[in-house]
């Protein structure tokens, strides 16, 4: 016998002080007692037919300085992507309309930059009001902040900042090497100080090792708060860039996916258990995985995704197919703004 159904109460506390040896020993764990502990510990702290939706806008495109080995958008790869200027607030919100009106409860704008210059402070300052006022939540992902930068995005209504840890120490060097791991956790510091959420993760399937993934995890579960929002990308390798490159000249490996299937699963379920009240987030690479992983991800702790038919520059399933899944798996999608909702908070 394990100690599964027993276990639950003692994962559902969330603890700072997780080792790396801890974080490994439950990738370790039997797959089937890793899921139900996971499976447990979700249902502790969500209902778990419950999944939020969030819908991604790349609202600067490409021609970024850095050089993430996984990102379509560094200019210093030949993805074919073509670089776009910062998009107009109108535009914007009119996008965001028509994902609350989709269903997703929160917007979130993405822009390819390294850092966020105080001169494009305003522009998306009015943009992150324009779509709060929609009764959407708010999340931006524009690279490193600095304290001030940080308090601004929150004055101007943002809820959530995206910034992702990526990898864990170990690996990070072979993904990229302008920006520091340092870097990324001051910018999360400034985040946290400024009163806003975070939204944190990574990805896998660039050619780490679990112990990497554990690393990663382990980062995530000693931060000071850990991130509201954790999100798991599984990589979407991208022609051109090296990381994607390595992945699509060894098709025959995984069947041509960045990561075994069922390592990405344990991935999620150590994620719920060692972030028990985390939105862990099925992000990048829905795309391509079957119905049935999907569930298994959701069975594991997942209890939030991308939706809208596209990520910032690549393809997600459309909302037909969404919609088709979750009806198949009773599942709901968590706190939506419709139109209706929104009627009423633009009236009062
Ligand atoms: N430029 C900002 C930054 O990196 O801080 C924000 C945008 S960036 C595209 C947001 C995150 O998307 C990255 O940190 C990375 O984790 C994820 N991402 C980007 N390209 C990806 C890919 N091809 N596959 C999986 N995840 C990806
Ligand atoms: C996150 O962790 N994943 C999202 C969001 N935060 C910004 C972005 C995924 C991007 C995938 C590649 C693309 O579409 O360009
Ligand atoms: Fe730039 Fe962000 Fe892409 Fe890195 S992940 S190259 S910072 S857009």
């Amino acid at each position: 016998m394990t100690d599964t159904a027993a276990s639950p109460p003692a994962f559902s506390t969330p603890r700072h002080d997780w080792t790396l040896a801890e974080v490994e020993a439950l990738f370790d764990r039997p797959f089937m007692d890793l899921v139900f502990q996971a499976a447990a510990v979700h249902r502790a702290h969500f209902d778990p037919s419950e999944v939020q939706l969030s819908q991604l806008l790349s609202v600067k495109t490409g021609g970024c300085a850095e050089n993430c080995g996984y990102c379509s958008q560094s200019a210093h790869f030949k993805t074919g992507l073509k670089a776009e200027k910062l998009m107009a607030t109108d535009e914007v919100v009119a996008r965001a309309r028509a994902a609350r009106d989709g269903g997703a409860q929160r917007f979130c704008m993405g822009a390819a930059w390294r850092e966020l210059k105080d001169r494009d402070l305003p522009k998306l300052a009015e943009m992150i009001g324009e779509v709060k006022a929609l009764g959407l939540e708010t999340c931006a992902t524009l690279g490193m902040l600095t304290a001030d930068q940080a308090k601004a995005l929150k004055a101007a209504g943002l809820d959530y900042y995206n910034h992702n840890l990526d990898t864990g120490p170990d690996y990070y060097a072979a993904v990229v090497t302008t920006r520091t791991y340092q870097e990324r956790l001051d910018t999360l510091a400034h985040v946290r100080d400024a009163g806003m959420s975070t939204c944190c993760g990574g990805i896998v399937g660039m050619g780490e090792t679990r112990r990497d993934r554990a690393g990663l995890l382990h980062q995530l579960a000693t931060l000071p708060a850990h991130p509201d929002s954790l999100p798991i990308n599984g990589l979407v390798p991208v022609s051109g860039t090296p990381l994607g490159d390595k992945v699509l000249s060894a098709k025959e490996e995984n069947g041509g996916k960045p990561i075994d299937s069922i390592e990405f699963v344990r991935t999620i379920a150590v994620a719920r258990l060692v972030c028990p009240r985390s939105m862990v987030r099925l992000s990048a690479g829905r795309e391509g995985m079957s119905r049935e992983l999907q569930a298994l991800c959701f069975l594991a702790g997942a209890n939030s995704i991308f939706v809208g038919g596209k990520l910032l520059t690549t393809p997600l399933p459309g909302m037909d197919e969404d919609s088709k899944l979750f009806q198949d798996l009773d599942l709901r999608p968590m706190g939506a703004v419709r139109a209706e909702t929104a009627a009423v908070i633009a009236a009062e």
